[in-house]
Formats: C-alpha cells, sequence, structure tokens
C-alpha cells in the first residue's frame, strides 16, 4: 500500500499566493486543501480554484483533519514581519513549512536553502550561497556565489545580488535593485525598487536611489 498523500495549506490567498499555487501544481507531490486568510470578505471565493476555508483559527482544526505543511502566501512589500508572523504561526500550530521552489528556478546543488523558503520562476542561486528560513527569491531574481540571505527575507522579482552580498534578517530587497558585490544589508532594512546599492545598508534603514541613498520619510517598495 502506498503513503498517503501529503496535505498542505496556504496562509494568505493574495496575489503571491497564485504564484504557489502554480508551484505546488507543478510538483504535484502535495495535496492543496485550501488557504487561509484573515479578509473575511474573501472567504468562500476560490483562488484559482482553490477554497479560502476561513481565518487562522481554523489551523488546529486542519491539522486535527489530516494536514501536515503549510506555506507562507502572504508575500510583503518592504514590511517582511506579517511573513514572519504567519511563518511562526504555522509552526507553532504543529505543520511543517514546506520548501517551494518552481522547475525553471536555477538552483546550484552547492546551496543550503532553509524550511519554508520560496523560490519562484527563473530565479538563479550559485554555489556556496546560503539562504535561512522562510525566505522569498522572486521571480528572475539573481543570488550570486557565496550570498548569506538571512531568514524572513524577499528578495523581490529581478533584483540582482553580486557575489558575497550579505542581507540580515527581515531586509527586503524591492524589485530590480543591484547590489554591489560584498555588500551587507542590516536586518529589516529596505532597498527601494530599482536601487544601486555601493555602501552597506544600516538595520532598519530605507534606502533609495543610484546610487542608493536614505530616504528621509516616504516610501519605497
Ligand atoms: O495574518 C494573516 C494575514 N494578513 C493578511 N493571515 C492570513 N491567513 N492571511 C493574511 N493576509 C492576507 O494575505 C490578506 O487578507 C490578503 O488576502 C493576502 C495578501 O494579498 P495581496 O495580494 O494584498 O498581497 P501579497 O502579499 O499576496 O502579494 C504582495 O507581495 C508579493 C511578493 C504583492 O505586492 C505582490 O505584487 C508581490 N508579488
Amino acid at each position: 500500500m502506498s503513503a498517503p498523500e501529503p496535505v498542505m495549506v496556504l496562509l494568505g490567498g493574495g496575489g503571491h499566493a497564485k504564484m504557489l499555487i502554480e508551484i505546488v501544481r507543478l510538483r504535484g507531490a502535495f495535496r492543496l486543501a485550501g488557504i487561509l486568510d484573515a479578509d473575511r470578505t474573501r472567504w468562500n471565493i476560490p483562488v484559482m480554484g482553490v477554497p479560502i476555508l476561513g481565518g487562522d483559527d481554523l489551523l488546529a482544526v486542519l491539522r486535527g483533519q489530516g494536514v501536515t505543511h503549510f506555506a507562507v502566501g502572504l508575500g510583503s512589500v518592504r514590511d517582511t514581519g506579517p511573513r514572519r508572523r504567519l511563518f511562526l504561526l504555522g509552526k507553532r500550530s504543529g505543520l511543517i513549512p514546506l520548501t517551494l521552489i518552481h522547475p525553471t528556478a536555477i538552483l546550484s546543488s552547492e546551496t543550503r536553502i532553509g524550511e519554508g523558503c520560496q523560490l519562484l520562476p527563473a530565479c538563479v542561486v550559485n554555489p556556496g550561497a546560503r539562504i535561512g528560513r522562510n525566505v522569498i527569491i522572486n521571480t528572475a531574481a539573481v543570488v550570486e556565489h557565496d550570498c548569506i540571505i538571512e531568514d524572513h527575507v524577499h528578495i523581490a522579482t529581478g533584483a540582482r545580488l553580486a557575489s558575497t552580498v550579505e542581507i540580515q534578517r527581515g531586509a527586503h530587497i524591492g524589485a530590480g535593485a543591484t547590489l554591489r558585490q560584498g555588500i551587507r544589508i542590516g536586518r529589516c532594512a529596505v532597498v527601494g525598487a530599482g536601487a544601486v546599492v555601493v555602501r552597506d545598508v544600516p538595520a532598519g534603514l530605507v534606502v533609495a536611489g543610484v546610487p542608493a541613498r536614505p530616504m528621509i520619510s516616504g516610501s519605497s517598495s
């Protein structure tokens, strides 16, 4: 008799979740029981055919019904805190964080990828790179050799990290940003979309522009 098919749930049912549903279907190893979402107005409206079952309070119920794994379906634009919170909630509920890797991701065998990571289409992770837990390497992003990416970081679409870059916990690297070799980005710092970073960025700072400079106020993505 073959082992039962493992079952998973997605936490968050917006745009990012669609990317993950696609990967789950392409990989075919898990059955997706459904989605949990904080927004009641989304309940009962399927996402790509996957039902939204209710809120996060259903986690314990689903576990009792045989769900074993979860993935954080919530993405992030600059604040990675909500993703971190959901990752810890899923683990506390006794579920296993699933690592989702799109079949077109180019991934060296000489890398280490932590639990709950999400590697989206056409991203590249080269030899010696170390990726922590609950990290998003978004579509077509490039992580060059020997980079260190800590937990809960989001490397957004098309960002490029030259070799030996270090991204500390919870930082957000905006879409299309370019980081020079050896740069260090501090905890929870934000690099704006399209920025070119040629100097280290301290923890918590928001930088943007070419070359990247601290933002006094306003926003970046
Ligand atoms: O605590 C929560 C929670 N907070 C927000 N628990 C659960 N289970 N769900 C939560 N959500 C839900 O996540 C929201 O109600 C919403 O349905 C979903 C977020 O969807 P949205 O489309 O607004 O953003 P996203 O995070 O899926 O995508 C962002 O990040 C991606 C990386 C977007 O900016 C995308 O464009 C981007 N590619």
